[in-house]
């Protein structure tokens, strides 16, 4: 069952996701008014629809719908609040398109009611730290993202501090990952994520990319958001995230040669074009 076995598709009730050609990529999809990359583009319920649509056309593997922003210095956004946003979405996409919808939160009762919506996938940014989510995940057979952050979004880019970032982080997703098999979920259904920008400096964020191979290395396989994120504007000097196109390319280029599974992107058909190069000149290992 580990992905170094050849196991190329991964299959389960709800979805289906071909790793055959190497990496796939997952669009992110905010409905909300204040989140970083987008500014409240798709707030309005028929847009996100149509963005969802397009980004399946476009050709995203999986469509990540996210009710609450967590961009640092962010406020949560209470779990109805996030349910008026996301269930209409989800709703419409599981009928107009045949990839796997996400529900990005670390709310239980959210994540319930996505999964009543037809969610086929978890995204959770706290890793399953509410146990109950492993629980939902393991009875509805779905996947889970499980993501690490230090801290909250509220002040988790204050004074992000690691003795040993890169040890650290994928010791902490190994002991969530090994807690959600023990709590039923399987093994192919659980991906590691680094968490690039949350509660980590501009270093951080650097060793761990550089790193990614050890990350890839677990029983697991591993999803990467580096997408427009604030680390590339302070190398390039480009200060609106939708000037962070190419930065983004050349980190999700990077992480496909270093055998990442998912690249997490609001870019979808430039990373789409990406991705298939880079998976094609990957050095099989
Ligand atoms: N990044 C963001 C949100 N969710 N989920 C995973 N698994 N990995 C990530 O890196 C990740 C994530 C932040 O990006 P975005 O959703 O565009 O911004 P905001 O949180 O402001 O809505």
């Amino acid at each position: 069952m580990k992905k170094s076995d050849g196991e190329n598709i991964v299959e389960w009730p709800r979805g289906r996701l071909d790793f055959s050609a190497g990496c796939v990529v997952m669009g992110a999809l905010n409905v909300t008014p204040d989140s970083f990359s987008d500014g409240g583009q798709f707030f309005d319920t028929n847009k996100a629809i149509e963005r969802g649509v397009q980004m399946a056309l476009d050709g995203a593997a999986i469509i990540d719908v996210g009710g609450e922003s967590t961009r640092p210095g962010s406020a949560p956004v209470s779990a109805e609040e996030q349910i008026k946003r996301v269930v209409p979405v989800i709703e419409a996409l599981r009928k107009k398109v045949n990839v796997p919808v996400s529900v990005d939160t670390k709310s239980f009762e959210v994540v319930e009611a996505a999964l009543e919506a037809g969610a086929a996938m978890i995204n959770d940014i706290t890793a399953l730290s509410d146990e109950r989510m492993a629980e939902l995940a393991a009875g509805w057979q779905v996947p889970v993202v499980l993501m690490h952050m230090q801290g909250t979004p509220e002040t988790m880019q204050v004074e992000p501090k690691y003795k040993d970032v890169v040890g650290e982080v994928l010791e902490f997703l190994l002991s969530r990952a090994r807690r959600a098999e023990d709590l039923g979920v399987a093994k192919n259904m659980i991906f590691i994520d680094p968490g690039i920008g949350f509660g980590k400096t501009l270093e951080h964020n650097l060793l761990l990319l550089k790193n990614i191979d050890k990350f890839v290395a677990s029983p697991y396989r591993v999803l990467v958001g580096t997408s427009r994120k604030s680390f590339i504007g302070k190398i390039t000097g480009k200060e609106k995230p939708s000037e962070r196109i190419f930065g983004t390319a050349a980190t999700v280029a990077l992480c496909v040669a270093g055998g990442v599974s998912i690249v997490r992107v609001h870019d979808v058909a430039e990373m789409v074009d990406v991705v298939k190069i880079a998976n094609k000149l990957k050095i099989q290992s």
